[in-house]
């Protein structure tokens, strides 16, 4: 296992899930965010990522005053335990006004309440001290090509982004695309959308993205092209690590459960771009098993950032001079044993 190293890592409370899926109820039971917070401190994370109703629960019921409030009390708790928040991103997928999609939703009361909402969770943001809003576009698409318009769609987006981007000179926007669930297809579907529609907005230095690792396997993509590709823009400002086993559900399994190959490409790409050199953190977007007991709970995590770790020393310790002699002879048959052989030790 790599032991030195600059990478910061973090997690979301709901990375500590109870294990409810579509078709059946929680199996383990519900914990406080105090709770939640003292296993991330205790696992060694640096920072902790935050919905905007983690960081202030029950937030359409609140004042814009009560909601500083809360966020300031809350950073204060965070200072105390040494954790950082890493962002803040609207809940957009769970209000009763976001059925039909939130910005591009065809209801204009409904699209005004997303944006206040992200307004709101952008003040939150600079409360917790983090310039970073990360939109997953969760409801941004469709489920019956005929309900929307899509060019309409693009330019809802963009009027969205701009309001937000007008709001706070400092916040940057990093979209975390996801092709489909829940929607049968959405709008921002990969990094190129997201990098694309960047540049239509106010301020496109801005707008940049978030790669999470399921996302792109579901999207049928490489997830190392996609933060080579992100990183050739000098846009990657966020990262969730994880694991899917082909096209179905979102899986979000431990990283590298899955692929390991898939898994040591992606932090090949994150060396050799210098992720982190600008503060960026690695996120791991992953859930427990249902089946996980609670005694085992926190497993997921620390197994992906140990596999993150163990992956990080083969990537440093990989003979660059002998692939290179191998890619020089077109000998990829070569090429392949050689990866595979450095990742099973023999
Ligand atoms: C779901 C997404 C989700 C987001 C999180 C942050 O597929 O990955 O977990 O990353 O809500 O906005
Ligand atoms: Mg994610």
């Amino acid at each position: 296992m790599a032991k030195r190293h600059d990478y910061k890592f973090c997690f979301g409370p709901w990375n500590i899930s109870e294990g409810q899926d579509p078709y059946g109820p929680p199996t383990r039971p519900s914990q406080t965010f105090d709770w939640k917070l003292d296993q991330l401190k205790k696992l060694g994370f640096d920072a902790m990522m935050f919905h905007d109703d983690d960081a202030v629960p029950d937030i359409d019921g609140k004042s814009d005053a009560q909601i500083r409030k809360e966020a300031r009390e809350l950073k204060k708790r965070l200072d105390d335990s040494g954790i950082t928040a890493e962002m803040v991103a609207p809940r957009l997928w769970f209000s009763p006004m976001t059925i039909d999609g939130a910005y591009t939703s065809n209801d204009p009361k409904c699209r005004k309440y997303a944006i206040e909402r992200s307004l709101r969770s952008i003040d939150i943001a600079n409360d917790l001290e983090t310039d970073i809003l990360v939109l997953w576009l969760a409801r941004e698409g469709t489920y019956l090509r005929e309900s929307k318009n899509g060019r309409r769609s693009v330019e809802l987006l963009v009027e969205a982004f701009d309001k937000m981007l007008a709001h706070d000179k400092t916040i940057r926007l990093a979209i975390e695309p996801k092709p489909n669930e829940p929607m049968d297809h959405a709008y921002l579907p990969t990094i190129g959308h997201a990098l694309a529609i960047a540049q239509l907005t106010r301020d496109p230095n801005r707008v940049g993205c978030l790669i999470e690792s399921a996302h792109a396997i579901l999207a049928g993509l490489d997830p190392a092209d996609e933060i080579d590709f992100a990183m050739a823009f000098g846009k990657l400002w966020s990262l969730h690590l994880n694991d899917q086993n082909g096209l179905k559900f979102d899986q979000d399994k431990p990283f590298g459960s899955s692929n390991l190959r898939v898994a040591f490409n992606q932090v090949r790409a994150l060396e050799r771009n210098g992720y982190g050199k600008h503060g960026e953190y690695v996120c791991f977007d992953v859930h427990p098993f249902r089946t996980t007991k609670v005694d085992h709970w926190l497993a997921h995590l620390d197994n992906s950032r140990r596999t993150f770790l163990h992956l990080l020393q083969k990537a440093r310790t990989f003979d660059e001079k002998e692939a290179q002699q191998l890619i020089n002879d077109r000998n990829y048959a070569a090429l392949d044993q050689l990866v595979l052989h450095h990742l099973m030790g023999c």
